[in-house]
């Protein structure tokens, strides 16, 4: 059975959902911070309240279940980091140390993620290579670089089966995203419906790499399933599916609704992160080790997006 931390966050709440559908409901614990809301996918199941950097907490809760995997979600994103840093520390991590503590002691497998933004301004920013600089100027970087580093320890000391990614940009039609600098991506199709317009913070020209959330799904299922024979890297794939800039997207927006207009305010805070980030990462260790290999492109993201959204944002 599965225990998923940070249950009700951007992916959390697919990711639950995903893994419901495909292990059984009563086989995947979702815990957060706070309560869900009734009526959704989360609180179709089994939930209890867990605050990662309560290692009491986690611990106890796993000792209950004995969870077979652990996916450990619970994290502040980027934006939200760089305005509270202390917070960002304890939650990324104190939070991944109680995890990885609980993994070992339960002998549970252990996912959590990087992302693009253990990356920094001396990174090799096209292609990035899978083993490279690694020097970010963001505390969220700072966590995700650290979190790398201990998943590894964790394997290499105790033997802990753990197992992540590096994610890019995750662009859903379920859960807004929460605090991050590629949410730009997932906003503009929300006012494209809504407004027809779109005031972009990041500016034209800025290339993150993204991914549509049903291949982010796919490719957790995909690690944790992985022959870990095969895992030569372990902590920290390159995942990614498609880079583009604001323009780029809004030209495929048009395809769908011509008279979409993008407009630009730039906010210096997340643009300097966007711009320490890579714009393409190459990804070929995932593919050869576990065979990642993503659905969607930027055409087929968008005209999916538009299309759940033009039903979600009509019904409510
Ligand atoms: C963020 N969406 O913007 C997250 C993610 C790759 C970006 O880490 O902070």
């Amino acid at each position: 059975n599965i225990l998923v931390t940070g249950a009700l966050g951007q992916l959390g709440s697919e990711l639950v959902a995903h893994l419901r559908g495909i292990y059984g409901t009563d086989n995947v614990l979702a815990t957060d911070i706070r309560k869900p809301q009734e009526g959704t996918r989360v609180a179709e199941g089994p939930f209890e309240l867990l605050d990662v950097t309560d290692g009491n907490g986690f611990m106890e809760v796993t000792r209950k279940r004995r969870p077979d995997t652990i996916i450990h979600l619970a994290a502040i994103l980027s934006a939200t980091a760089e305005k509270n840093p202390m917070l960002a520390c304890n939650i990324n991590m104190g939070g991944l140390m109680a995890g990885l503590e609980a993994a070992r002691e339960a002998g549970s497998s252990f996912f959590t993620p990087s992302s693009i933004g253990a990356f920094g301004p001396s990174t090799p920013k096209v292609m990035t290579p899978q083993d490279t600089i690694q020097r970010p100027r963001t505390i969220y970087g700072v966590t995700k670089v650290a979190g790398e580093l201990l998943c590894d320890y964790y394997h290499l000391k105790f033997g802990v089966d753990t197992r992540g990614v590096r994610f890019p940009g995750l662009i859903g039609y379920v859960t807004p995203p929460g605090g991050g600098t590629t949410d730009y991506a997932v906003d503009i199709f929300y006012d494209a419906i809504r407004k027809k317009s779109y005031t972009s913070y990041i500016a034209a020209g800025t290339f993150m790499d993204m991914m549509y959330m049903p291949d982010a799904l796919k490719a957790v299922v995909d690690l944790m399933e992985a022959d870990p024979g095969r895992l030569v890297h372990r902590n920290a794939f390159n995942i990614t599916a498609m880079s583009f800039d604001p323009e780029m997207v809004a030209n495929e927006i048009r395809k769908h609704i011509p008279e979409f207009r993008l407009d630009y305010e730039v906010d210096p805070v997340r643009q300097r992160i966007a711009d320490s980030w890579p714009n393409s990462m190459d990804c070929s260790a995932a593919a050869l080790e576990w065979g990642f290999k993503p659905a969607y492109d930027l055409e087929g993201m968008a005209a999916d997006m538009l299309l759940q959204l033009r039903k979600k944002l009509v019904v409510t």
